[in-house]
């Protein structure tokens, strides 16, 4: 199942006409340049590509008001004179004759891609469009958006597909205050966006974009807002957000399609966003919400002014959507503290409305909007010398390294009775057996010695891992008799090799005493209901589940929270995932864990299961290969036990792992519920 891919030229054909400082970033090569980079890096042939429609006067009416859509339709006949002051009604945007058409054309894009994404054409999509949409409102264009794309595409999917859940998510760096507005008390749609705030100083410049704005009535707890009260926001504040806040709700929410206001004025370089998150970032965020709803996701443009940035964005999104792995994610330190203050606000203000966040924090001690209260005072004295321009210094940064993905992405080691599943390469042990290799076996597994099965099986796997390693395959998964055995063998061989880090994930309990190291160069973390024993070493962690791994809510808010902000700070050059025999783990759980450790390493992932586990092989291969894991369901409230272990277990590790922190230092004041 492939990747749409929408654009259309005629929507660059539309352009300021006039001087205005405001508006003069929106500009036609935004899409070109974005396209041209699709192209030039090969991405553009691998999507299939769909043509874009206009949007009918009763896709528009979904979500404006009739007079509005008379009105604009007007446009295209006015004089220049008249054109700007029809502009001037509104608030940072302006028209020109051929915007209608394109506004018709960007909405229409969307809903082709919610067509093609709901009818199985494709897996999920982007459309790269002008006029942006999450600004504007029922009756008004605003922040250069015509028409609500993605509000008309969330309407459309639940009216013509009969979807009953959409998640919408806003990357964009301003609020889509169209978008809020629009599904504020409706429980169908949540709707999430982050975005510079600066305390309600940042356009634009309204109260209920702050956290507290939860949505209303039986909306109550769908909309929500990370305020960002400071610029310059990295890679591991996005990050935070994700783990902390979006994901587990999102899987608590569990929609039926996703839906991305993909704006990329949230990147680095960007003259609005004024954010420091490098163009790789956003294989993540895409990568991170790929397992949701079935892998149904649509990705629509918005913002993303910089011409160097936002093209190397782009690509970032639809490679990842296409299935390449995402580059490893390089220094991701804590969250900044504004960041965390932000978080700890945000997830207090839900904490009522999610049991994923029952046990958050309370409010921070001092009151953040005392200091937007505070701020608006002192405006007053000061809106005089509001009006010079500002001059932003340039930005310098990396090119994204080239992602390059191996012929074989998934390699299997397999009992002889177990057959090679669809897509993957067998790796037969005659191939792969040096002496070397397998005298340093005997030595090291004297309970293997004179085993030629289990040699020629352990010979394998280590093959495997060297092939990964160079990148010749991309992950792989083995069937063995004995997994403990075949884990201490592949953490022995990463502890030789110089520059790796593995992170070693198991679901179930270790039988045999673990090869333990506190050097680095491996991180352990299991999962299991054996009584938890003290705590070894930051690179020795057990999350305790009181049910084990068959409970689903519990241990999918385990691996949101603490595995997968672990996993971004460690960064580890491998991931082993090892499945323990009665593990009790399901499917779905399993198949999404298997998702989303590829995030990780570069997508080098190696999974260990058991002979008796060999029922499950073809959907574990399935993940490897990159399909989407199923939903979960709506999730319930996980057992308040897990909860509070898991919230204990964050905290103790809080000082060792920044990425696990939620709230900030002076304000956080550690009494959680
Ligand atoms: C779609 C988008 C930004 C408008 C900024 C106006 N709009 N100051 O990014
Ligand atoms: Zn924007």
């Amino acid at each position: 199942m492939g990747t749409a891919l929408i654009y259309d030229e005629e929507m660059t054909k539309y352009k300021l006409l006039w001087v205005d400082p405001v508006c003069k970033i929106e500009v036609p090569e935004r899409l070109t340049v974005s396209y041209e980079a699709l192209i030039k890096n090969g991405l553009a042939d691998r999507c299939v590509s769909v043509p874009v429609r206009e949007a009918t006067d009763a896709d528009i009416l979904l979500v404006h008001s009739e007079e509005y859509l008379e009105a604009v339709k007007t446009t295209p006949y006015l004089t220049l004179e008249d054109l700007k002051e029809f502009t001037l009604q509104y608030g940072d945007v302006y028209f020109h004759p051929n915007i209608y058409h394109c506004a018709k054309l960007a909405a229409g894009a969307a809903l082709q891609l919610v067509d093609c994404v709901m009818t199985g054409k494709v897996r999920n999509g982007m459309a790269l469009v002008r006029p942006p949409g999450h600004h504007s409102m029922r009756s008004a264009a605003n922040g250069f958006c015509v028409f609500n794309n993605v509000a008309i595409a969330a309407q459309y999917a639940k009216q013509k597909h009969g979807v009953k859940r959409v998640l919408i998510v806003d990357w964009d760096v301003h609020h889509g205050q169209g978008v809020q507005y629009c599904f504020e008390d409706d429980p169908s749609v949540l709707y999430f966006s982050w975005h510079r705030y600066e305390h309600q100083k940042f356009w634009p410049q309204l109260r209920e974009s702050d956290y507290d704005s939860v949505g209303k009535d039986k909306g109550a707890g769908f909309n929500i807002n990370v305020p960002w009260n400071k610029v310059g926001m990295k890679n591991s504040d996005y990050l935070s957000v994700f783990c902390h806040v979006l994901l587990p709700v999102a899987y608590e929410f569990c929609p039926d399609l996703v839906l991305v206001c993909a704006g990329f004025d949230s990147a680095i370089g960007d003259p609005e966003g004024e954010m420091c998150a490098s163009p790789d970032i956003f294989a993540h965020l895409t990568h991170l919400l790929m397992n949701l709803a079935g892998g149904k996701m649509c990705a629509v443009l918005e913002g993303g002014y910089n011409l160097t940035s936002l093209p190397q964005s782009v690509c970032q999104t639809v490679q990842t959507l296409l299935g390449d792995p995402a580059p490893r994610p390089a220094n991701l330190g804590g969250p900044c503290e504004s960041a965390l203050e932000s978080l700890h606000c945000v997830r207090s203000a839900h904490r009522q409305y999610w049991s994923c966040l029952k046990h958050a924090a309370d409010l921070p001690a001092s009151d953040i909007s005392t200091k937007r209260i505070k701020l608006a005072e002192k405006e007053i004295d000061n809106t005089a010398d509001g009006e010079e321009e500002k001059i932003v210094e340039e930005k310098v940064w990396p090119e994204p390294q080239k992602r390059v993905t191996p012929p074989v992405r998934t390699a299997v080691v397999l009992p002889d009775g177990v057959a090679c599943p669809d897509g993957c390469k067998r790796l037969s042990s005659s191939e792969v057996s040096d002496p070397g290799t397998v005298n340093r076996l005997r030595d090291n597994f004297p309970k293997a010695a004179d085993d030629s099965d289990a040699l020629a099986t352990l010979s394998s796997l280590i093959a495997l891992v060297e092939k990964v390693t160079v990148n010749e395959m991309c992950n792989g998964l083995a069937v063995v008799r004995d997994v403990s055995m075949a884990m201490s063998c592949i953490v022995q061989h990463a502890a030789t090799a110089p520059n790796s880090r593995v992170l070693v994930v198991c679901v179930g309990v270790i039988a045999d005493p673990y090869p333990c190291t506190d050097n680095g160069k491996t991180l352990l973390v299991q999962f299991n209901n054996k009584e938890p024993e003290e705590q070894k070493s930051k690179y020795n962690i057990t999350v305790h589940l009181k049910k084990g791994c068959s409970y689903v809510s519990g241990f999918t808010q385990a691996v949101l929270s603490l595995l997968l902000p672990l996993g971004y700070e460690y960064d580890p050059s491998l991931v082993l995932l090892v499945r323990m025999p009665d593990s009790g783990v399901c499917d779905s759980v399993w198949q999404q864990l298997t998702g989303l450790l590829q995030g990780l390493a570069q997508g080098h992932t190696l999974v260990l299961m058991q002979e008796a586990e060999k029922a499950c092989v073809g959907l574990t291969a399935s993940s490897l290969l990159g399909d989407a894991a199923p939903s979960l369901g709506q999730l319930h409230a996980p057992l308040p036990e897990d909860v509070e272990a898991l919230e204990r277990l964050r905290h103790r590790l809080q000082a060792d792992w920044k990425l696990l922190r939620t709230t900030a230092p002076e304000t956080g004041r550690g009494d959680e519920h």
